[in-house]
């Protein structure tokens, strides 16, 4: 089966690139884009199903600490050097490659937070087609909150690329925000597409061939950005993720400062460090956390004092819901209300329910039925 979907994928992306990208292609482009993206949700399908031995391979990793971020990076570029450096685990740091050969996730405790970094093989080429171990590492890399790509630093912008193309074909956006676009599908009349800003990069003729293509005919359609052809067809696919970026190149103690200088201007949002003798290390701890956007809460339980002692760590946006899940499973199901006052609530000992966003040093009472 994966043959014949690899043969159509390979047709399908020589044509794109042969096809020269201007008003009159565009709508042609983006039809092949959609056809291009489906076959390849179809792959995905195929090879991350339990059929074709997704799982069981030492790759499941227990989802521990505030947030978590993966080590992502061709072999020896020393992703299991700076684990033992920012975490309590020892990861076997070795000279050749593949080193490591499974998952090792450990935590570094930071700022109050605690974060789960997980140290991975090193992937090669056509890691998303499932070369090398490229399938287990794609899927533990799918399921985090962050990706932290480490670089060498000789060829650095080229293997970014190559690192960014084998995550973009597993469905995994890093760096990027889901872009907002809603579908609501009708019954009737046809496609109605309200946007707010101009669409520049394409025309409305396009936008709504490729809702034909994904069999939407008749809906009401907002769009709150400015989409590419191939922003729509993420959302349209359902399946990606989007998780935060960070960008490392490592092994800056055997770079001069002309040589630092040009990986600066070459890479955008680059942080160079040493795994090896620990220089920047500090500032990559705070950039973790950052970049995560962590926010405290604190916990008051009914007639009792606020524990501003130990506050709860949580992912901006989160909801009550969130928080439930978070103190006890059983907490969402014996839930009947929460009292929250700060800055998410209109008034002092506000009550919400699970789908309340909290903000930054709200202080939240969680009322649960009596038994
Ligand atoms: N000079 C220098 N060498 C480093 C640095 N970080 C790691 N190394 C060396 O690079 C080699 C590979 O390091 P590892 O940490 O095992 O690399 P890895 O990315 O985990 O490799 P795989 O598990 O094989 O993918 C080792 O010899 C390390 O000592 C650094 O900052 N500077
Ligand atoms: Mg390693």
């Amino acid at each position: 089966m994966s043959s014949t979907i690899d043969e159509k994928i390979r047709d399908i992306e020589d044509q794109v690139s042969k096809t020269k990208k201007n008003k009159s292609t565009e709508h042609h482009l983006g039809v092949l884009k959609s056809k291009l993206a489906k076959l390849r949700r179809q792959k995905l399908d195929f090879q991350f199903s339990a059929k074709s031995g997704g799982g069981g391979y030492g790759f499941d990793v227990k989802k521990a600490g505030d947030g978590s971020a993966v080590l992502i990076g061709f072999p020896s570029t020393g992703k299991s050097t700076l684990i033992s450096s920012i975490t309590s685990k020892e990861s076997k740091i070795g000279h050749y490659a593949f080193t490591t050969t499974s998952a090792i996730p450990g935590i570094m405790f930071h700022k109050g937070t605690q974060i789960q970094i997980i140290d991975l093989p090193g992937i090669i080429e056509e890691a998303s087609m499932g070369k090398g171990r490229g399938k287990q590492i794609l899927a533990v890399a799918r399921g985090a909150d962050m990706i932290i790509i480490m670089i060498e630093p000789k060829k650095s912008t080229q293997y970014l690329d190559k690192v960014l193309n084998e995550l973009r074909k597993v469905a995994i956006r890093p760096g990027l925000k889901q872009p907002y676009i809603q579908i609501k599908k009708k019954d009737r009349g046809g496609i109605a597409l309200s946007t707010l800003a101009k669409l520049t990069h394409m025309s409305e003729k396009t936008f709504v061939g490729i809702l034909r293509e994904y069999k939407i005919m008749n809906a009401a359609v907002t769009v709150r950005s400015d989409p590419t052809i191939d922003e729509l067809i993420d959302v349209l696919e359902g399946n990606r993720v989007y998780p935060k970026l960070l960008i490392l190149v490592n092994k800056i103690d055997l770079l001069s400062k002309k040589q630092r200088k040009r990986i600066d201007e070459n890479i955008q949002d680059v942080l160079m460090i040493s795994a090896l003798t620990g220089e920047n290390i500090e500032n990559l701890k705070d950039e973790i956390v950052e970049r995560l956007e962590l926010i405290k809460i604190y916990l008051k339980k009914q007639r009792e004092k606020t524990d501003f002692e130990e506050p709860l760590i949580v992912k901006r946006d989160s909801t009550i819901r969130d928080i439930c899940d978070k103190i006890h499973r059983s907490f969402k199901s014996q839930f009947r209300y929460a009292v929250v006052s700060g800055k998410s609530a209109k008034h002092p000992n506000q009550r919400v329910g699970l789908d309340h966003v909290i903000q930054d040093g709200d202080v939240i009472t969680i009322i649960v039925k009596k038994f």
